[in-house]
């Protein structure tokens, strides 16, 4: 049946044309691996140009993929990349069917662009962060050349041979195969190659001996943690503790070459390293950690016991004096090893608050995730302007000089956490049996503390909550408050006072740009 047979080479073409593109593209990626990895995982080519895009992506989408996509927001970002570079490959490779130069040289641009971010990077190790996306593309062109050659031929019969279309398809099949094992081969020994290079990292974290604190932390007042199910765990275990940052590539930093240089305006510079850090006397704390772009009842918000160096000792050391006393910087900018910047007041990190250099969290090192070997700790500040994890750097500069990552980016200079009460239990649109039932959940206003949480039923009258003791004014409070539940659709509402006097007010404000404010309330229904 030549008709048919006809349709089947119709469609050959097209086919083999964009399996042309996306092994090209396959290819260029998975060249990039191995490379990436003998010169710099994060110089990659997704994770360039995710970054960049991250970087470049406005505030308020930002917030908005933070605030969706919580803590897989990154996989979404690949997610959306690897799409975006699916279909593009794919255009590319009908169109090699015809233009096949000018396909290929379009795979080459695109290995530009990926250079040309890696370059671009905060963090970028110098001109050898280009070779991960340059090679690749030069591979990936190299096979598009190639495979469109002979994508082309597929499906073309010569009126006499009616073999030869059926040749052309099986060369172009084997031609193809070849190239994904060829790709798949080079993008395991990129990850084998990965895998040895945080080696060192993991090694010199296992290698940590955490000495006992000088000043360990006060003990917990019995009943901070209310018995009630469903409300939040007091110390938050680091496996349910909240991670907020744009590395793509969570930094892997050998403790043993770590340093952090002290200095700016004011002060004697001077470098630390991990060992020194670790043999001074050390602070244990709880401190509750809050994101910015928690939104109200958000899941933003953890508590551990950290353990480090009080970071006010540390400056003064280096000739730092507080605005207050005459110093001339006022603000505090840490960098971290993949180039996000933060900014503190120095006021606030001098006035004798437990502000630290966390070297230890819930009674281990670090875990890479949280900023392993160090990290900044400020209680009572947002984390985007106080908590740099992967520290290397301590700049000593004015708010006037020098805006931060975030500051950049639409979010406010100075930002103090917001009072916040949030209903653990019963969850949103809970069905509920009638009779009593515990309301509980926590709230916090760190640095300031929590004197009072109360809770309404629908437009019933404010009930004073029970509170359950106060730790310190630096972590959160467990709050329950029992309610006769009757039949019916029902709307619990929680607001807070801080140790200021300060309730919260009832107006709800977006995330951007010092953080969200208003009552968490939560609907259920009893049935
Ligand atoms: N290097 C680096 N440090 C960072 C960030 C980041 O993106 N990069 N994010 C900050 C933000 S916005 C918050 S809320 C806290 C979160 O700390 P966690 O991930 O340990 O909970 O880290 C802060 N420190
Ligand atoms: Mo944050």
């Amino acid at each position: 049946m030549p008709g048919v047979s006809n349709l089947r080479d119709r469609i050959a073409r097209p086919t083999a044309g964009i399996v042309s593109g996306l092994l090209s593209a396959l290819t260029a990626l998975a060249v990039a691996e191995p490379v990436a990895a003998l010169t710099r995982p994060q110089a990659g080519p997704v994770n360039a140009v995710g970054s960049a895009a991250i970087d470049l992506t406005p505030a308020p989408v930002k917030d908005f993929a933070i605030r969706t996509f919580g803590e897989n927001d990154k996989t979404v970002l690949q997610l959306g990349i690897v799409i975006a570079l699916t279909l593009l490959a794919a255009v590319l490779g009908l169109a090699a069917l015809r233009y096949r130069r000018a396909a290929s040289a379009g795979v080459l641009l695109f290995g530009v662009a990926g250079a040309v971010a890696a370059l671009n990077r905060p963090d970028t190790a110098g001109p050898a962060d280009a070779l991960p996306s340059l090679v690749g593309a030069v591979v990936g062109a190299a096979v598009l050349y190639l495979l469109a050659g002979k994508a082309s031929r597929v499906g073309a019969r010569p009126a006499s041979e009616s073999a030869t279309a059926g040749f052309n398809r099986r060369g172009f099949l084997a031609v193809s195969t070849a190239t994904a094992v060829a790709a798949v081969g080079a993008g395991a020994l990129g990850r084998a190659l990965n895998g040895r290079h945080g080696r060192g990292a993991a090694a010199s974290r296992q290698a940590v001996r955490l000495p006992a604190p000088a000043s360990p932390a006060p003990a917990l007042p019995k009943g901070v943690q209310l018995p009630v199910a469903g409300i939040s765990s007091f110390t938050t275990p680091v496996k349910d503790f909240y991670r907020v940052d744009t590395a793509l590539e969570v930094p892997k930093v050998d403790a043993g070459t770590w340093q952090l240089r002290i200095h700016g305006k004011g002060v004697r510079t001077r470098v630390h390293n991990f060992a020194e850090l670790l043999a001074r006397p050390l602070i244990e704390r709880d401190i509750t950690l809050t994101c910015v772009s928690n939104e109200v009842g958000g899941p933003y918000v953890g508590t551990a016991r950290w353990l480090g160096v009080p970071l006010a000792d540390l400056l003064r050391e280096a000739g730092v004096r507080p605005p207050s006393r005459g110093g001339k910087a006022d603000q505090l900018v840490a960098r971290s090893v993949d180039g996000m910047t933060l900014g503190s007041p120095v006021e606030d990190v001098m006035d004798g608050r437990d502000a630290m250099l966390a070297l230890g969290m819930n009674g281990g090192p670090l875990p890479f995730d949280h900023g392993f070997p160090v990290r900044m700790l400020v209680p009572g500040l947002y984390g985007y302007v106080s908590a740099c994890k992967w520290i290397t750097d301590l700049e000593l500069t004015t708010f006037d000089a020098y805006d931060p990552y975030w500051v950049k980016r639409a979010w406010a200079r100075r930002a103090p956490v917001k009072t916040q009460a949030r209903i653990d239990t019963p969850k949103p649109f809970a069905r509920l049996s009638p009779g009593t039932v515990q309301v509980a959940g926590v709230a916090w206003a760190q640095h300031r503390g929590i004197t009072r949480v109360e809770v309404r039923v629908d437009d019933g009258p404010w009930k004073d909550a029970d509170l359950a003791p106060q730790a310190s004014t630096d972590t959160w409070r467990q709050w329950s408050s029992p309610w006769n539940a009757l039949p019916g659709g029902h709307t619990i509402t929680v607001r807070a006072t801080d140790g200021t006097g300060q309730t919260q007010t009832e107006q709800r404000t977006r995330t951007i740009p010092d953080g969200a404010a208003g009552w968490h309330n939560v609907f259920a229904t009893v049935t």
